[in-house]
């Protein structure tokens, strides 16, 4: 069940669904290790989704600017490794649209309450943009917003739902995309939230 969404742009519905425990699991033991909490933009604004990291590097955001980096900031630890879980569904995602061995060094976790968006934005903190990227889906639906290579070009809406998996690489690799407000809503094993895990190859 493989839609391209745009030229090398492919959502998998459902595509994590087959190890939803396991991965649930996980997400709870890196997110007891290393919580998640609402980075600040340069602009001194906290960013309307709360963060968190697993693997090697870990995106951050605060007055400094955007990067990777490999400890948590809060703490000066390492962030917690990638669980197996996570690694198997990444590299399994970006093979099913056609991008072979991808290993992931980074994994992004971002959660969503009631309210809360990511306006349109380029991902250009990675030292390879050969590399694609894997974005999977937990929890209460959203829609997000796929737009062209310039903030201005018209976007597409695409309903994510729990265990939707997108894999961008080649010629959508910079497009412009972002994630319309969350609307009030429930999931049953999740609850008020939507958490998106997003791979990278960031260094
Ligand atoms: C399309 N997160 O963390 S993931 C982000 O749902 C981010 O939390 C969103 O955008 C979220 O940077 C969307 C989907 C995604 C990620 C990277 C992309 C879509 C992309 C890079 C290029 C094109
Ligand atoms: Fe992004």
């Amino acid at each position: 069940n493989k839609l391209e969404i745009v030229k090398d742009a492919y959502l998998l519905k459902r595509y994590a669904l087959a190890n939803e425990k396991p991965l649930l699991m996980d997400l709870a033991q890196v997110i007891s290790q290393a919580p998640l909490r609402h980075m600040m933009t340069k602009m001194g604004f906290a960013m309307s989704a709360a963060m968190t990291n697993c693997g090697e590097l870990g995106w951050v955001s605060d007055r400094q600017g955007y990067r990777y980096d490999m400890k948590d900031p809060a703490t000066n630890a390492a962030w917690p490794l990638m669980p197996v879980s996570f690694q198997q569904l990444a590299t399994f995602a970006a093979a099913e649209a056609g991008f072979d061995d991808f290993v992931p060094d980074a994994c992004l976790i971002n959660q969503y309450q009631v309210g809360a968006s990511m306006g349109l934005h380029q991902d250009k903190n990675e030292l390879d943009f050969n590399q694609p990227i894997v974005s999977v889906s937990l929890g209460v639906p959203a829609v997000f917003q796929f737009g062209g290579l310039t903030r201005t070009d018209k976007t597409l809406k695409i309903p994510l739902v729990h265990g939707d998996v997108v894999v961008w690489g080649g010629q959508s690799r910079l497009n412009f995309h972002g994630i319309a407000p969350l609307k009030m809503n429930t999931h049953p094993i999740l609850g008020a939230y939507r958490y998106n895990l997003t791979f990278r190859k960031a260094g």
